[in-house]
């Protein structure tokens, strides 16, 4: 089955409680006992771990796949409009809790478990998650996903297989270790290879200007390799619907006729390496989360997998819907950042150079397909390509930008009379030092809308990053803020709280309408609700510090301290080292006052730093090294502790989500795009420690301002002072405390003596500090001090914590989709009962 258009299959003849797929508790036991044996080839006495794992998936997903064929037909009998969503990442996370929750089956399957000895918690660890992404924009398309099938919309998700995913981090002595991911290792039973589902894609050689048999100019791409893209279909199933839509990962394969006839033929070796080559593409994900330029590899997985893609897309909708010409009516390609912008080019070559249509219609068709979304306003995240690696890599692509932006340009030039210097910044090619090519200009220039993914980041990508695009074409650009989906981030994740918000709410309807925890407003004050409140948070706090001991050999106490957590990628930016200066402070007032009454707290910190990224990985051992000196100074370690957890992922990142009493969410104003951790943890009942910046705006017009503990300059405070000329060494003279905790920092006490190793960190702090840690130092200390205040009050805390789930219903990736749906894609839902 392939959902939502393939046209090969017939449904079988299954219904519900058929043996195989029944829904029942003895349905259930009987299929993995079946599952075990057939598939596994044990029985219960002999399974290792690992099998009893992979029966439980397999019941799993058999389940899906009937509900997977139902809606491959429903869709294509109805030709229905698609989503493709163009993504090079998805941080998926583990899937069988999630499909068990997504299936309505989680209590039936827990108690078939109890009923078979199966113990159900260890069989959920067993699984490894496929973490084909870096951060929050992997995760995003992955909640994207569950979203897309939840409001049953018709999407396809495509991407990379990579065989080695994000490193998993190992912490040696304080520093970030990595490690290779092996997720494929032991076998992936959600993922049905599709080896007849394959397409060419070619790299490097030449082209060629012909006139066909009509006498049209054309091109022909001559290309000096070819391999080939293999598609692996994954099931995202919908939450309580029967929608099943795809998600489809592309697997780099050496081509045969390539690698034994066309190469050098006898050549065993040269064909071997051919292949190893080929492999190379979908080998590995690209570990940072800003792209270093000029990574050729990088360049060919995005037009690997963009070009598998598209050509996927043609083949589904010649084989379905028909003529070309109604292209952008069957679909709708949502370009996540510019990683596959390519697809501008991509479509337009497919088009012109293999079907024959004219560039007029083609760029029409283009254009009304794609739509951008923008992820950051950094600078240095901003992709461009060197010319002279597109001329090597992708000759015809090179052409068709350069014809684009000739064209492009025209416009530009009729609209302003004489403005060349607008011209220069609105190209597609950036002409100053070497000539590169900007894919956010392709993106947008190709594209029919384009987005940012929180208001005050969309707001500033029409002022700023492209103040000369909206100028030209307001219309087209579009806010749609971020959202995660409550099903895995409170449902999977928390269970004790999405018990007692059913509880409350007499219903769980607010799974798939996030908006009605509306309803918990009400019982904000009730102190009964605030007792249970409070032990399902000390029962996760609990699960956490027991995980923590063990992984991380720091004792926390869940009972009196506060959980203040940080998890998110280690960045300057995001400001990690100010959270530090914080924890130094509150060390040095303990020292100076061991019986000072304060509010104990652990500070946890949780994330991965780019292997390159020196700063990010300093900021890390700094972590540790704090963390070494304060849990090992009786003097304070009744009050204070500091963890880091390991290898922060999606499975990790579950366990710290339902712990948090306290979110910092601390970027300067400005600079994070939008934030989904921020809305993780508030879901979960913590209360945010946050910046005016990205999501935390809105999340604090939300929950209500009193609810919230902001702190810190503005977007509009941060650009003037930046005009001004920001001084951080005032900052640093003009305040001891701040003195003081940098200095500590360097006098060697976090790294027994040594007056070096910190030091790349606190010179930067204080004489260039590009993201005004020391500017914002007072107001965060202030704020954490009020902070204290109020966790002191339990009465008032959780009446917040109450308040913050109460109100999170906008941000739901539900929300998010139907606002894509109807703002930007125009698509209906295609409801498929469960
Ligand atoms: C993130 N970007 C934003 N990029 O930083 C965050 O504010 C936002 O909430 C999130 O996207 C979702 O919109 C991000 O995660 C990456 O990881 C890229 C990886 C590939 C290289 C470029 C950055």
């Amino acid at each position: 089955p392939e959902a939502p258009a393939e046209t090969e299959t017939e449904a079988p003849a299954t219904s519900h409680e058929h043996t195989r797929t029944g829904m029942s508790k003895a349905s259930l036991k009987q299929a993995y006992i079946d599952n075990l044996f057939y598939i596994q080839g044990r029985f219960r006495e002999v399974a290792t771990p690992h099998d009893l794992y992979m029966a439980a998936a397999f019941t799993v997903r058999d389940r899906m796949l009937e509900r997977w064929v139902k809606s491959a037909q429903v869709y294509k009998s109805s030709r229905a409009r698609t989503v493709c969503y163009l993504s090079a990442e998805y941080l998926l996370g583990p899937h069988l809790a999630n499909n068990l929750v997504n299936l309505g089956i989680a209590e039936v399957a827990q108690r078939a478990g109890e009923e078979l000895d199966l113990d159900f918690k260890a069989i959920l660890e067993e699984e490894e998650e496929p973490g084909l992404g870096n951060g929050g924009l992997g995760r995003l398309a992955a909640c994207y996903m569950d979203s897309l099938a939840t409001v049953q919309i018709p999407a396809i998700g495509y991407g990379i297989r990579y065989e080695f995913g994000i490193f998993d981090q190992i912490i040696e002595d304080g520093w970030q270790v990595e490690r290779s991911d092996t997720w494929l290792r032991n076998g992936n039973p959600w993922e049905i290879p599709r080896p007849k589902i394959s397409f060419p894609v070619m790299y490097g050689g030449h082209t060629e200007h012909y006139r066909d048999q009509a006498e049209r100019p054309r091109v022909r791409w001559i290309p000096d390799m070819v391999i080939s893209g293999v598609a692996y279909d994954t099931p995202v199933l919908g939450y309580g619907v029967g929608n099943v839509n795809l998600l489809r990962l592309w697997k780099a394969e050496a081509t045969e006729s390539f690698d034994f006839q066309t190469f050098n033929v006898g050549d065993y070796y040269g064909a071997v390496h051919a292949k190893i080559e080929a492999e190379t593409i979908s080998k590995v994900l690209y570990p940072n989360d800003d792209p270093e330029a000029g990574k050729e590899l990088r360049l060919k997985q995005q037009y690997f997998f963009v070009s598998c893609s598209i050509q996927d897309m043609i083949r589904l909708h010649l084989n379905t819907v028909g003529p070309l010409e109604t292209f952008h009516e069957k679909f709708v390609a949502q370009l996540n950042d510019t990683h596959p912008a390519i697809a501008v080019a991509e479509l337009m070559r497919l088009l012109m150079d293999d079907h024959a249509v004219t560039w007029d219609d083609a760029w029409a068709t283009t254009r009304a397909t794609f739509c951008y979304t923008n992820h950051t306003l950094l600078p240095e995240a901003l992709e461009t390509w060197s010319v002279a690696l597109f001329e090597r890599l992708l000759p015809r692509h090179l052409e068709i930008i350069y014809e684009i932006n000739r064209r492009f340009l025209d416009e530009v030039r009729v609209r302003y009379l004489g403005d060349e210097e607008r011209v220069a910044r609105m190209s597609l090619i950036d002409e100053a030092g070497g000539r590169r090519i900007r894919m956010a200009h392709l993106a947008v220039v190709g594209s029919r809308a384009v987005n940012g993914v929180a208001a005050l980041h969309s707001e500033l990508i029409k002022t700023t990053l492209l103040k000369d695009f909206y100028e030209m074409a307001p219309e087209r650009f579009h806010n749609v803020t971020n959202g995660v989906t409550p099903r895995r981030f409170i449902v999977v994740s928390n269970p004790r709280l999405a018990e007692l918000i059913t509880e409350v709410c007499g219903h769980d309807r607010w799974i798939r309408d996030l908006d009605s925890l509306r309803e918990l407003e009400a019982h904000a004050d009730d102190p009964k609700l605030q007792a249970r409140w409070r032990e399902v948070k000390t029962a996760a706090k609990r699960d956490l510090a027991v995980w923590l001991k063990r992984h991380a050999g720091v004792l926390l106490d869940p009972q009196t301290m506060m959980f203040d957590i940080q998890a998110k990628r280690l960045h300057e930016y995001k400001r990690q080292h100010l959270n530090v200066l914080h924890i130094i402070r509150v060390y040095q007032r303990l020292k100076q006052n061991p019986n000072l009454g304060m509010v104990p707290r652990a500070f946890i910190f949780g994330g991965k730093a780019a292997p390159g990224y020196y700063m990010a990985k300093l900021m890390i051992k700094l972590i540790n090294a704090v963390a070494e000196v304060i849990n090992n100074d009786p003097q304070v370690n009744g009050y204070i502790r500091v963890a880091f957890m390991p290898d922060f992922n999606v499975k990790n990142g579950q366990r710290l989500y339902p712990a948090a009493d306290l979110s910092e969410q601390i970027s300067l104003a400005g600079k994070e795009a939008s934030g989904t951790g921020n809305m993780k943890f508030s879901m979960n009942g913590a209360l945010t420690v946050g910046t005016l910046d990205g999501a935390n705006i809105e999340i604090r017009e939300e929950v209500g301002a009193e609810n919230f503990f902001l702190f810190g300059m503005t977007a509009e405070e941060v650009r003037r002072k930046q005009d001004e000329g920001y001084r951080p060494w005032d900052y640093y003279h003009g305040d001891q405390e701040l003195k003081s905790d940098i200095d500590l920092i360097a006098s060697g006490l976090f790294s027994h003596g040594d007056t070096n190793l910190f030091r790349p960190l606190t010179e930067h702090l204080i004489h260039q500090d590009p993201f005004m840690v020391l500017a914002d130092y007072r107001a965060y200390l202030e704020c954490q001090d009020r902070i204290s205040t109020v966790y002191d009050r339990p009465a008032e805390w959780d009446r917040m914590s109450i308040l913050n789930v109460a109100r999170m219903g906008k941000f739901s990736s539900d929300r998010s989709i139907r606002e894509y749906a109807e703002r930007i894609w125009s698509i209906e839902p295609q409801p498929l009962g469960a």
